[in-house]
């Protein structure tokens, strides 16, 4: 992003609208292509006490908005054949590089809003909220 700011800087005036309207034209088809980086678009689930998987598959969380009860485990899989971490924002919980079929767990104690992310890949966003 900071590449494409830099040499918007540099253009004239009309150049430099048109060239933000297609970034963020971009941007916008980049969120739908990744499945939506907008969490609040999937419907919330009631709280569960069962402990919940996740899986990741094709460079995304499934699912991306989870709703779990305090207390429930949850437990990651990785099914790509790419390594991809857990890497809470907050630095709550954070895995090590994760191989194809390998798992990861986080037992959610405090109730909250708990974004993460792949760390090796930064648009794989997920959130889980622990109520
Ligand atoms: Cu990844």
């Amino acid at each position: 992003m900071s590449a494409i700011r830099t040499s918007i800087d540099h253009m004239t005036p009309g150049v430099r609208r048109r060239a933000i309207v297609a970034a963020l034209i971009a941007g916008a088809l980049l969120g739908l292509s990744s499945g939506g980086a907008n969490p609040a678009a999937e419907p919330a689930a009631a709280p569960s006490t069962a402990d919940s998987s996740i899986a990741i598959r094709n460079f995304m969380f499934e699912p991306m908005s989870l709703v779990v009860a305090a207390g429930t485990k949850v437990t990651w899989k990785n099914f790509d054949g790419e390594p991809h971490t857990i890497h809470s924002i907050d630095d709550a919980f954070r895995s090590g590089a994760l191989d194809q079929n390998d798992t990861f767990s986080f037992q959610f104690d405090k109730p909250g809003t708990y974004r993460y992310v792949c760390s090796i890949h930064p648009q794989m966003v997920a959130t889980i909220v622990v109520k």
